[in-house]
Parts: structure tokens; C-alpha cells; sequence
């Protein structure tokens, strides 16, 4: 048996895998219960990561344009253009923008080349988009980046307030650590974010804070913990927009549990006072004395799997490597450690701007690694044309055909997560081990190993590494200049260790438990502000994450078990809202800010407050020809850290009409042209499409050629065909209306690439003798849909483990339990009802 361990490919968790590799592209995936990060649990994604490592649109060669060309030619092209582009136009006109998603070693490298050598600070990174307040309301309060929590905080917590945070979804084996965590001794919990999300459904507590009103909200708290001598501040008292019983429900709470963890996310970090809302949340743990204990302090969670390596080695363009920043005696030290030609001499450009200077011809040369701008910047339209102008755009990426890799000049083949070998930091300042599974695919490469090939070419003097180990113990001697400069971050015991015992090296938290004991930390004055109004757009909209999908979907996209949950990209938005807009639930939307528009699938849910609507972020033009929620986000940043303020923009919505609606089933993907609307979604064995549009449907364009059967249902509108191979096997089938329902889909998909259904059931989508219909699928572990877990509810299964136990439903990763918990409270509910 070949085990191997390794770290999650995911989130910022930063949960330890035990991989068994079973054959040439696959491995059998399960959670280590040695890693302090997770002690065995894995959530959905994690549990599926065995799906994504198939070669399937991967990309295995460098390629200029589209032609395949060998690792020499093209590093020799990158290399040419680079110079000649500094040679022409200086250092600033070359800028590198890389990713949460690369290991700590790429990181360090790429930050060496740019800063040390290249000589301008135009690094940045998707964590821009993502971490930057946090980075920034540290460095305010702490004088450095530090997160003063670890996970046994959270165990050791009376009350945990979640800010901005989905964590049942985005970071669900916290979330699974914080339910133990009430189970043990009672923890409290609190969810501030403006619509209820399955986090929220599971909380003691529930704030609906208005959008961006979390520093008018802690001010207030900070204000009222002063009144009752429990804090020492001086704020300003305001208005801070939460009902006055909510509002004292969770002043009583904060004042009643000294033991209190204050975890914050992307509702808090994305947002025009992203900064203000980190530091608001600081100051109030720091004027209660509530830091620095067991249990308690503010704990900024990161998203990405090496959010915080990056930001340790200076991936961001405002910090120089260590922790550092741009002071004489600081640069003098990076200076001399890296023996850099012409240190930069300055912060660089931060994300929105960097793209702004590619628009604007500023920056000619672009090198982008382990990110889709062309996706998650806001205002992709501009983003694009940008990217469109630049005279040399270089990908580094593992999937061929990404939205942004469309732009590029030059793709270069990057190893993925099984492939590569490094490290990584998770949320509490854990440093794991990634380890490869498989062999490098293709002629793909790591990527710090490419970074140092271009450094090499350039002529540049101190990228000789020929390990990931070599790389890390250079990182690891380099902190002895934080320690000089007297910040925390200290990794000098690992500089000395040999390739063995890096391979071997165990998870390890840098800084101890806390870190900032006995240091200076202080208040910082936050200002209340939010988004101008405007009437021509009277909704909020505001955007975030599936359970199920990461990021751009490059991944999770195929997989069918993970595709299940979500198969299209969702508007959802009160029902008075609705109605006013004549938007009904399943029907087409289209949603219009001053920046751009697109549709998406309405769906009516009392979640959302009124007055405001929720968009997921994940979808992109390879995946659907609406959803795409990063035309619609303006450029507008936080001042003091340049994140975007994604979460909070202005918007209003319209019901989008379509002569037709389809669904086709295909084995390839292909992309529809000149209809209404298309998204596509991973089944077994291809694609499940659903189509709008109007006049004629062009059936010979959306179906593969095959024996090919048809049936008209003249009375329901309905269109029906199915096209079937020499051997009898289903490889396509679309179905359309003009006027009827279509049928539900699961059945018929199934049915793709088997032989296993006759041609009349194919044509009705349904089985002669239909199976017990299960519902949607709810636990994606076990296939197990809604009405089974309803029937079990029926039969007396009165909690999540009896739904377990009788039907499997939650028991393995768990991630869909408090799905399940709502739908038991419903059933309960409509019980109680009918009781009446
Ligand atoms: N399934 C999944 N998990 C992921 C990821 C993924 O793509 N998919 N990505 C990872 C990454 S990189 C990140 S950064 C994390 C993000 O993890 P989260 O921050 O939990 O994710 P989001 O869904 O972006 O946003 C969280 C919440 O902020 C709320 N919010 C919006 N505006 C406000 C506001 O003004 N105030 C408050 N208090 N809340 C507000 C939203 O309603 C939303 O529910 O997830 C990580 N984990
Ligand atoms: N509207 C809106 N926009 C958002 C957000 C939001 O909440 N709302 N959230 C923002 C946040 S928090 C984040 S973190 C970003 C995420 O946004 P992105 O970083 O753009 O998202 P990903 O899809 O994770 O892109 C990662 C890319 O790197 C590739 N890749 C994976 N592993 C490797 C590797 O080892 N090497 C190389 N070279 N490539 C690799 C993948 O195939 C993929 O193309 O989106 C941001 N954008
Ligand atoms: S919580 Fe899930 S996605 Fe995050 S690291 Fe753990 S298994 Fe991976
Ligand atoms: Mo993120």
C-alpha cells in the first residue's frame, strides 16, 4: 500500500489527507486524524478530491499561442520579452500577479525574481482580493501580520461570534469543530452577515447587519460593553441599524462570556471599509482585555490553502519578503540576504491598479500563475480588454483552457495539487507539508522551478535550488531578518533541515499559541462607510460561495458527485422583491449594475433580507454564458488595503423572456452560440446543459451525430429527441418547450453513456417503472436525496445522527448536515402546523 500524507488542495482549514495512490491517475482519499488541523475529518470537497485528478483538460505543454513548443523555445521567449521590456520601458512595466494557490516555495520565488531582481514591487496577489484588510487591520493594531488565535481557541470558546462568514460551507470542518465545541461545554454561537445562511440557521443567534454596517455595529457594541464598565474605549456612539432585542440579545452574550473567539471573513475583508471593519472587531477584543487567552481574540480566517505563505513571504505588493517593509534598514537587510542588483524601491501596484496600468499600457509584460483574473477581479470586462491589450500575457495554470488563459501569448504547464511538493499555511499559522502523489504529467513543471529557470535565463545570480527543500531552507534563514527587525515570524530552527527531514517534516505552528504576549497592541479609530445610494439601482447585491464549487470551477466544475448541489448559478432574492420585478422563481433574470450585466436562474428564498439579492461567484464563460457575477462588481476598493468591495454593490434586476427552454445531454462539452441563455454542469460520463432561446432550436448544432430518435408532443409543447451510438449506448438527448414543463433531469443523465434505458423511457426522461423518486440530492457522499431524508423523518428520525443512522444521509464528511438540520426543523414546523 503506497499512503502518503498530504494537505488539502482547498481552503485555508488546511486539512491533513491520507492519500492512497491505487493506480496511474488515482487515489483513494481520507483524513488524517495525526493533523491537528482536522484530526481526520475532510469536508465535501476534500472527500472528492480523488475526482480532480483525472489529466481530462489539463494542460501538459508549454504552448505559444496555440502551438506546442518545448520548455527552451519558450522560456527563452518569455525570457526575450522580459528583458526587452525592462530595457525598453523599465522594471515597472513588468508585473507578476500570483496566488493564494501556490505553494510557499513558488511564492518565494516569484517574489525573489520581482523584487531582488527584476527591481520593481508590481508582485501581487489574488489575495488581494481576498485577505488584504485582514493584512492590513493586523499590521494597524499589531505592527505586523499576525493572527493572535489558533484552532484551539475555537474549542476552548464560550461564545463565537462569525462575521461575514459562511463557515458551514466555506470552511465547514472548523464549522464541525465549533459544533463539537457546543456539544463539549456549551459554546454560544453568533452569525453577523445580512442574509441567513446555513451557518446562520445553525446559530444561538442570528444578526441581520445591514450591508457594510459591521463597524457601526461593533462600535456600538464597544460603546454599550463601556456603559456597562465592562470595556475601555472612547467611541463614538451610532446607529448601527440592527433591532434593538437582537441588538441586546448579543450585547448580553459578549458581555457574559469573557472566553469569546471573534472569527471574520469575506463579509468583513471585502468591503469599501474592509480595513475598518478588521480593526472595529480588534478594538473591541483588545479594549475588553479578551486576547492572548485561552479562548479568545479576533481570528481573521484565511480562505485559500496558502493565503498565509504568501503572505509570509511577501507575496502582496505592499510588504517585501519576511514580513518586512520598505524602511532603509529593511531594505538594506533584503538586500544583502538575496545579494539583490537593484532592490525595488517601494510598494508596487495593488490588483485593481496593476490591472489598471495593464489597461492603460503602463505594465506591457504580465506574468499570471495560479489565478483567473479574467473571473474574479472585479469589473471582468475591463479586466479583459486589459488583458486583450497587453503586449505579452503569460499563463501559468494546469487546466488549457482557463477564461484568462484565452488571453494569453504564452501557457505554461504548472504541476497540480498531487503533483507537487512543498508547503503550506493554513488559518492558525500551520505550517503542513504538500507531497506529490503522481509523477509530473505531460512536460509539466513545478512552478518555482519555472520561475527560477526565466530567473536563470535572466542572468540572475541565487536561483540554483534544485528542491522545493532548497528553496524552503532559504525562506526559513531569511526570517532571522523579521527577528532583527523584531517581528514574530521565526523559522530559523527549520533553515538547517536536510532534504530527508523536510520530506518527513510534521505540521507546525510558527509564532506559539500566542503571539502577540507581551507586545504593544492598540485601538485603532474606525470610521462608519458605506456605498452611496443610487435610485436607478435600489438593490444591494452581494455575492459569496456554493457549498460544493471552488472559485472559478476550473476543479470542482468536473465533478459530477460535487456538481449535484448546485447546478446553476443562482440569483436569489426576497419574494417581494421578486414580485415587484415580476421575477418568478425559476425563471430567467437579468441583473444590471453601472459596471455591466448578466442573467442568472432566479430562485425566491426568505433568506435574503429585503432589498438586497445574493449571486454566487464561481461561474465563468466556460461554464455558462450568464452567471457571471465579476461584470457587475465595480472597481471601488478599500482605501487603506485596496481589496475590492465585492460584497456590496448596487443593482437592479429584470425578468429576461425566451421563446424556448431545453436541456441536452452531450458526452463533450461544446459552447452554444446566439441563444438566450446556456450553463453547463458536470454529470457522469459528460454534460447536463440548459438552454433558452428563441426562433428555431438548432438540434443538428447541439447534438452529436447517431441514430438519432424523436418524438413531438404537440398538446405540451414539447420536443423530445435522442441520439444513440452503433452500440446502443445514449450519447445525447434534448428535450424542448415552448410552452410545457420539462422533466426533471436526474433519471435521464444517468442514463448518458449507458445502454441500459429503452428508447421510449429516453424519450419520456423517465423509467417504465419508475424508481421511488429520491429528491434532490442532498448528501452528495451517499446520493442521498431530500425525500428520502424526508421519509425518514416520517418513519421518526427526530435529529441528524437518527436521519444517519436510518439512511445514511451526513455520515461520512458531514458537510450537508446542517442541510439536513433545516430540513428537520421545517418538517417540524409544518408538523406543528398542521397541529394547530
Ligand atoms: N465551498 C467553498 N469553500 C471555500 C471557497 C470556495 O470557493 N468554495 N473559497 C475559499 C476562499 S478563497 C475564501 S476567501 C473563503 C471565503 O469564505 P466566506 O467568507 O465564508 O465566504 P463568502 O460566501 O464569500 O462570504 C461570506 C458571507 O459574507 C456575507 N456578507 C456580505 N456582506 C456582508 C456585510 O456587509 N457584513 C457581514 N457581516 N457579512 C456580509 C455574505 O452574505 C456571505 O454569507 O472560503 C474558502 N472556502
Ligand atoms: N464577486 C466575487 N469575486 C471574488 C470573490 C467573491 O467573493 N466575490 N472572492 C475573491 C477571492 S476571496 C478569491 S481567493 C479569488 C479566487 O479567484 P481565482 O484565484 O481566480 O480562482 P481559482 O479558480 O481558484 O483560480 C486558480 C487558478 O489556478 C490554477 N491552479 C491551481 N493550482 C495551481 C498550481 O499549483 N499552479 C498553477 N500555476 N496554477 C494552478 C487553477 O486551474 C485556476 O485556473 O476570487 C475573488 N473574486
Ligand atoms: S475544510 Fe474541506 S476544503 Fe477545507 S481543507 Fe478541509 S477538507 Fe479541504
Ligand atoms: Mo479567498
Amino acid at each position: 500500500m503506497n499512503e502518503i500524507r498530504t494537505t488539502c488542495a482547498y481552503c485555508g482549514v488546511g486539512c491533513g489527507i491520507r492519500a492512497e495512490v491505487t493506480g496511474a491517475r488515482s487515489v483513494t482519499i481520507r483524513g488524517d486524524e495525526t493533523h491537528p488541523a482536522n484530526f481526520g475529518k475532510l469536508c465535501s470537497k476534500g472527500t472528492h478530491l480523488g475526482e480532480t485528478v483525472g489529466l481530462e483538460g489539463r494542460l501538459l505543454h508549454p504552448m505559444i499561442g496555440d502551438r506546442q513548443a518545448g520548455w527552451d523555445e519558450t522560456l527563452d521567449l518569455v525570457t526575450g520579452k522580459m528583458r526587452d521590456c525592462i530595457a525598453a520601458h523599465g522594471p515597472d512595466s513588468v508585473a507578476l500577479y500570483v496566488s493564494g494557490q501556490l505553494l510557499t516555495e513558488d511564492y518565494y520565488a516569484a517574489n525573489k525574481l520581482m523584487k531582488g531582481f527584476v527591481g520593481s514591487a508590481n508582485i501581487d496577489t489574488n489575495s488581494r482580493l481576498c485577505m488584504a484588510s485582514a493584512v492590513a487591520a493586523h499590521t494597524r493594531a499589531f505592527g505586523e501580520d499576525i493572527v493572535p488565535v489558533t484552532y484551539d481557541d475555537l474549542d476552548e470558546a464560550d461564545l463565537i461570534l462569525l462575521v461575514g462568514s459562511n463557515t458551514a460551507w466555506c470552511h465547514p470542518v472548523i464549522w464541525q469543530r465549533i459544533e463539537a465545541a457546543r456539544e463539549v461545554r456549551g459554546t454560544k454561537i453568533v452569525v453577523i452577515d445580512p442574509r441567513r445562511t446555513e451557518t446562520a440557521e445553525q446559530a444561538d443567534l442570528h444578526v441581520r447587519v445591514p450591508p457594510d454596517g459591521d463597524v457601526a455595529l461593533f462600535n456600538a457594541l464597544l460603546a454599550e460593553m463601556t456603559r456597562r464598565g465592562l470595556a475601555d474605549a472612547d467611541p463614538a456612539r451610532c446607529d448601527h441599524g440592527i433591532d434593538p432585542g437582537t441588538f441586546d440579545r448579543l450585547a448580553d452574550l459578549v458581555a457574559a462570556h469573557p472566553r469569546m473567539v471573534t472569527v471574520f471573513s469575506m463579509g468583513a475583508n471585502q468591503s469599501v471599509a474592509g480595513t475598518d471593519k478588521g480593526n472595529a472587531i480588534i478594538n473591541l477584543h483588545l479594549a475588553m482585555g479578551r486576547i492572548n487567552a485561552p479562548g479568545m481574540g479576533p481570528f481573521s480566517m484565511t480562505g485559500q490553502p496558502n493565503a498565509m505563505g504568501g503572505r509570509e513571504v511577501g507575496g502582496l505588493a505592499n510588504m517585501l519578503a519576511c514580513h518586512l517593509g520598505f524602511s532603509e534598514t529593511e531594505r538594506a537587510d533584503v538586500t544583502a540576504f538575496w545579494k539583490a542588483p537593484r532592490l525595488c524601491a517601494g510598494p508596487g501596484l495593488k490588483a485593481v491598479d496593476l490591472f489598471r496600468a495593464v489597461h492603460d499600457g503602463r505594465v506591457k509584460f504580465l506574468w499570471i500563475m495560479a489565478t483567473n483574473p479574467a473571473v474574479s477581479m472585479p469589473d471582468a470586462a475591463f479586466v479583459r480588454e486589459a488583458l486583450a491589450r497587453c503586449e505579452t500575457v503569460v499563463v501559468s495554470d494546469v487546466i488549457a483552457e482557463t477564461d484568462t488563459a484565452r488571453f494569453a501569448h504564452v501557457r505554461l504547464p504548472a504541476l497540480a495539487w498531487g503533483e507537487k511538493d512543498g508547503t503550506v499555511t493554513n488559518s492558525e499559522r500551520r505550517i503542513s507539508r504538500q507531497r506529490a502523489l503522481f509523477d509530473a504529467p505531460g512536460e509539466a513543471r513545478a512552478d518555482w522551478a519555472i520561475i527560477a529557470d526565466v530567473a536563470q535565463r535572466m542572468g540572475f545570480a541565487g536561483f540554483d535550488w534544485t528542491t522545493a527543500a532548497g528553496v524552503f531552507r532559504e525562506y526559513a534563514a531569511m526570517t532571522a531578518l523579521s527577528v532583527k527587525n523584531g517581528k514574530v515570524l521565526d523559522l530559523t530552527d527549520k533553515a538547517g533541515v536536510n532534504d530527508a527531514e523536510y520530506a518527513e517534516m510534521a505540521p507546525f505552528v510558527w509564532g506559539g499559541r500566542y503571539p502577540l504576549a507581551g507586545r504593544t497592541m492598540r485601538q485603532v479609530p474606525v470610521e462608519v462607510r458605506t456605498r452611496a445610494a443610487d435610485p436607478a439601482y435600489p438593490l444591494r447585491l452581494n455575492c459569496g460561495r456554493y457549498r460544493d464549487q471552488w472559485h472559478t470551477m476550473t476543479r470542482t466544475g468536473l465533478s459530477p458527485t460535487l456538481s449535484q448541489h448546485r447546478r446553476e448559478p443562482l440569483l436569489e432574492l426576497h419574494p417581494e422583491d421578486a414580485a415587484a420585478a415580476g421575477v418568478t422563481h425559476g425563471a430567467l433574470v437579468r441583473v444590471v449594475t453601472a459596471s455591466g450585466a448578466s442573467i442568472f436562474r432566479a430562485s425566491i428564498a426568505d433568506g435574503q433580507s429585503r432589498g438586497q439579492v445574493f449571486v454566487p461567484m464561481h461561474w465563468t464563460g466556460a461554464m455558462a454564458s450568464g452567471g457571471r457575477t465579476n461584470l457587475l462588481a465595480d472597481q471601488l476598493v478599500d482605501p487603506l488595503s485596496g481589496q475590492p468591495g465585492f460584497k456590496n454593490n448596487a443593482c437592479r434586476i429584470e425578468p429576461v423572456a425566451s421563446e424556448w427552454r431545453a436541456f441536452l445531454l452531450r458526452r463533450d462539452a461544446l459552447e452554444p452560440k446566439g441563444l438566450v441563455w446556456w450553463s453547463r454542469s458536470a454529470i457522469a460520463g459528460g454534460w447536463l446543459y440548459e438552454l433558452a432561446g428563441d426562433g428555431a432550436v438548432d438540434a443538428d448544432g447541439l447534438l452529436p451525430f447517431g441514430t438519432r430518435a424523436e418524438a413531438v408532443d404537440m398538446a405540451r409543447g414539447m420536443r423530445r429527441l435522442a441520439v444513440l451510438d452503433g452500440g446502443g449506448v445514449l450519447i445525447g438527448a434534448l428535450h424542448v418547450t415552448r410552452s410545457g414543463q420539462l422533466p426533471p433531469r436526474e433519471w435521464i443523465a444517468a442514463q448518458l453513456a449507458t445502454a441500459e434505458a429503452a428508447l421510449p423511457e429516453l424519450l419520456a426522461a423517465r423509467p417504465s417503472a419508475p424508481a421511488p423518486d429520491r429528491g434532490s440530492v442532498v448528501c452528495v457522499c451517499h446520493g442521498i436525496g431530500a425525500k428520502q431524508i424526508m421519509a425518514a423523518a416520517g418513519q421518526g428520525a427526530g435529529s441528524v445522527a437518527e436521519i444517519g443512522s436510518a439512511c445514511g444521509a451526513g455520515t461520512n464528511c458531514g458537510s450537508c448536515r446542517p442541510a439536513i438540520a433545516r430540513m428537520l426543523r421545517e418538517w417540524h414546523d409544518t408538523l406543528a402546523e398542521a397541529a394547530e
